[in-house]
């Protein structure tokens, strides 16, 4: 199955947005398959970023992004990619449109309240970056048997 990598960036930790976040992801269909609240490193940020290297704005979004704790998460589903994507709306938050993560809760482009991979080569290359193998999970959401 497809797997993605989103990450709610410093704003939307500041702002107690995870819970929302997770619920409308959950809600939509997708299952979390790895989760964690970190810190991202200047190292990490400048790689994750690097596509960005010589925009007028990387200083700005290595800054920002190491600036507090943000929630990264691999989430897997059919065509989780570009579905997520659609939840998580435009870059600019002015033009996100509403009822997406970004049209909902953002207002500037710099702190856009989430990051999600634009391809299946970012998402492969992304969930390594942030993640061990260890930390994705492998399991299957219909295994209640626990529950009575
Ligand atoms: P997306 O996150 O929607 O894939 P990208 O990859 O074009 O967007 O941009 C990466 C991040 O860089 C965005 N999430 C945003 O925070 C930041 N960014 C993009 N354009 C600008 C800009 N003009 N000024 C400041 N930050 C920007």
């Amino acid at each position: 199955m497809e797997k993605t990598f989103l990450m709610i960036k410093p704003d939307g930790v500041q702002r107690n947005l995870i819970g929302t976040i997770v619920e409308r992801l959950e809600n939509k269909g997708f299952k979390i398959a790895g989760a964690k609240l970190m810190h991202v490193s200047e190292d990490l940020a400048k790689t994750h970023y690097q596509e960005h290297a010589d925009k007028p704005f990387f200083g700005e979004l290595v800054d920002f992004i190491t600036s507090g704790p943000v929630f990264a998460m691999v989430l897997e589903g059919e065509n989780v990619i570009d579905t997520a994507r659609l939840v998580v709306g435009s870059t600019n938050p002015q033009q996100a449109a509403p009822g997406t993560i970004r049209g909902d809760f953002g207002l500037t482009v710099g702190k856009n309240i989430i990051h999600g991979s634009d391809s299946k080569e970012s998402a492969e290359r992304e969930i390594s970056l942030f993640f061990n193998d260890s930390e994705v999970l492998d399991y299957n959401l219909s295994n209640t048997d626990w529950i009575y």
